[in-house]
C-alpha cells in the first residue's frame, strides 16, 4: 500500500496523480485539525487520518510518499524507514512517468529567477514549455496536465531532492550554496548533499566557478562566474570597447547594460540560464529579449515607493542570510545614504553573524522583529544599533522615523515567515499595503 504524507500542495498533487494510476491509497497529515473533509470527496477511494499514524497502517505501508515539508528524521518516518518501507517524494514520482527533457535548478538563492528566465527563454525560441517544482506548481499538477510539453523547467529544494532518486535531466545546476535550513540537516555537509544529488543523473552540469564538487565523474561540465570564462565552454563576463557583455568563451552574448535585472547576482543568474539552455537551440537574440524585457519575480528586491528620496525596497523572498546579505550588498554601495534593514521571523536555526560586516558597513539601524528577533540581535547589536518591535507593522512605523532622505529602507527579513504569515508571498503583499497606508495617512511624512 501506498501511504501520501503531508497534504499540502504535493500531497494533494500526488493524490490526483495517484488516482489516475488507480492506486490505492493512506494519506496522512502531522496536523491534528487539518480540515480532510473537502479531501475526502474528491478522492473517495483514499483513506484519510490527521494528527496520529494509525498503528494498522504502518504494518501495510510499503511505500510512502513524503511531503517535502516533513522531516523525514521524525519518528514515525525512522521507524518506518527501518521496517523497510521506499521513501520518496513527488518529484520521484514525476521521474518515473516523464517522457521528455527536464531541465532542473536548484541552489540557495535564485532558483525562481533562472526557472522563469529559462522558461521564457524556451517559450520565446518557441518551445512548449512548463515551469513547475519548488516555484509554485507542484510537478505532478503540471505533468497531468493536458499540454503536449516539450520539456519540463523543474525548480527543485533541497526537501525535494532528498527524496528523489531517479529524475533524468538534460542539463541541471547548483546555482550556489549558502546556510538554509539548518534546522532540517544536522550540518551544511548534509544540505550540500542533498543539493547535489541534481547532479546524479544529467547530461550536462553546470556548475559556479567558485563552487568545487568533487565526485561528479564523467558528467559533461560547464562553469559560470563573474570573471571571464576560462575556457571556449564557459560563461563569464566579459569587456568590449568599455561596455560588460555576458560571454559564453571569447564570445559576446548579450550586452548587460540591456539587462532590467541589476546587481551581480542577477548576472550571475542570467549565465546559469543561458548555460542550461545550452542543449536547445536558443539564440542569442532570444536571450536578448528576455533578459530586456525581465524586470524580476515579485518578493525580490522590488521598489514599492519612493517617498522623499527614500525608496522602499520589499525582498520579502529574502529567507536566508545569503539572500540578504545579496540585497545589502545591491543597494548599498548604489544609494547616497544608509540602509535601514528590516529583517526577522523564523530563523531555521542559521547563524547570523555573517551579516555583521555588511550591516556595519551599510546600514544606519536594523529593525528586527518576529520570533525570533532576539537571536538576530544577539549576533549584531554589540557592534551595530539594533531596534526590537514584535509586528512588521511596528518595524515599518519605526523604519519611518528613522530614516532621511537618500536612504533605503531595506525589507529583506533573512528568514521564513511562517511565524506570522502563510508565507512570504502573503509577507511581502502586507508589508507594500502597510508602507503605502504609511504614507496614504494625513500627516505622515517618510
Ligand atoms: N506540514 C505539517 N504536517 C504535514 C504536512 C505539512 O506540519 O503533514 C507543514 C510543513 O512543516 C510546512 C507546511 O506544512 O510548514 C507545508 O508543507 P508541505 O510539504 O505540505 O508543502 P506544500 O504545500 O506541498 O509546498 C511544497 C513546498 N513547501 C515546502 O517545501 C515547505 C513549496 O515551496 C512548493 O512551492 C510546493 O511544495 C510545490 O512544489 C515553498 C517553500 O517554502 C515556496 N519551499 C522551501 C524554500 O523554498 O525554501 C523549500
Ligand atoms: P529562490 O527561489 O532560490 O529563493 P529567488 O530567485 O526567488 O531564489 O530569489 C530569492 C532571493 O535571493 C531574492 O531576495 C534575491 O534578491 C536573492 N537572489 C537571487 N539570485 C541570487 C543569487 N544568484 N545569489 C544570491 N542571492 C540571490
Amino acid at each position: 500500500m501506498i501511504m501520501v504524507a503531508g497534504l499540502g500542495i504535493t500531497g494533494q498533487s500526488v493524490l490526483r496523480f495517484l488516482q489516475t494510476q488507480q492506486e490505492r491509497c493512506y494519506a496522512f497529515d502531522t496536523r491534528a485539525d487539518f480540515d480532510i473533509r473537502p479531501l475526502r470527496l474528491q478522492f473517495p477511494q483514499v483513506q484519510f487520518a490527521c494528527g496520529e499514524l494509525p498503528k494498522r497502517w504502518r504494518e501495510q505501508v510499503k511505500t510512502l510518499v513524503l511531503s517535502p515539508g516533513i522531516d523525514q528524521r521524525e519518528p514515525w518516518v525512522q521507524q518506518l524507514i527501518k521496517q523497510g518501507v521506499e521513501v520518496i517524494g513527488d518529484i520521484e514520482l514525476f521521474a518515473r512517468a516523464v517522457g521528455v527533457p527536464v531541465v532542473a535548478i536548484t541552489g540557495s538563492n535564485g532558483k525562481s529567477t533562472v526557472t522563469t528566465l529559462i522558461g521564457e527563454a524556451l517559450k520565446t525560441a518557441g518551445y512548449e514549455v512548463a515551469v513547475a517544482g519548488n516555484i509554485g506548481l507542484p510537478a505532478l499538477d503540471a505533468l497531468l496536465d493536458e499540454r503536449d510539453y516539450e520539456v519540463y523547467v523543474l525548480e527543485l529544494s533541497s526537501f525535494q531532492l532528498e527524496t528523489t532518486y531517479s529524475l533524468h535531466s538534460i542539463s541541471a545546476t547548483v546555482l550556489n550554496i549558502s546556510e538554509d535550513h539548518m534546522d532540517r540537516y544536522d550540518h551544511m555537509a548534509a544540505y550540500t548533499q542533498a543539493k547535489c544529488k541534481v547532479f546524479d543523473d544529467t547530461e550536462l552540469a553546470v556548475l559556479p566557478t567558485d563552487l568545487n564538487l568533487t565526485g561528479l565523474g564523467a558528467v559533461r561540465q560547464i562553469r559560470f562566474g563573474i570573471e571571464p570564462p576560462q575556457s571556449e565552454h564557459d560563461y563569464g563576463l566579459m569587456e568590449r570597447e568599455g561596455q560588460v557583455y555576458l560571454a559564453k568563451g571569447a564570445q559576446p552574448l548579450v550586452n548587460c547594460a540591456q539587462m532590467l535585472l541589476q546587481g551581480a547576482h542577477h548576472q550571475l543568474n542570467a549565465l546559469a540560464m543561458m548555460a542550461l539552455c545550452e542543449p536547445f537551440e536558443v539564440s542569442k537574440q532570444v536571450f536578448s529579449q528576455v533578459l530586456t524585457n525581465f524586470s524580476g519575480l515579485p518578493h525580490r528586491t522590488q521598489l514599492v515607493t519612493e517617498v522623499n528620496s527614500v525608496q522602499w525596497i520589499n525582498d520579502s523572498k529574502g529567507t536566508n542570510v545569503g539572500a540578504t546579505l545579496t540585497a545589502l550588498q545591491t543597494f548599498g554601495p548604489q544609494i547616497d545614504g544608509k540602509i535601514v534593514l528590516l529583517a526577522g521571523g523564523v530563523s531555521k536555526d542559521a547563524d547570523f553573524s555573517s551579516l555583521l560586516p555588511t550591516v556595519q558597513a551599510y546600514c544606519s539601524v536594523t529593525i528586527l522583529f518576529g520570533r525570533d528577533r532576539e537571536i538576530i540581535a544577539q549576533a549584531l547589536r554589540e557592534h551595530c544599533d539594533v531596534c526590537l518591535v514584535e509586528t512588521l507593522a511596528e518595524a515599518v512605523a519605526m523604519a519611518a522615523s528613522r530614516v532621511q532622505s537618500g536612504d533605503c529602507v531595506l525589507f529583506s527579513p533573512a528568514c521564513a515567515s511562517f511565524d506570522q504569515f502563510k508565507n512570504y508571498a502573503q509577507r511581502g503583499e502586507i508589508f507594500k499595503e502597510i508602507v503605502q497606508q504609511q504614507f496614504a495617512s494625513p500627516g505622515v511624512s517618510g
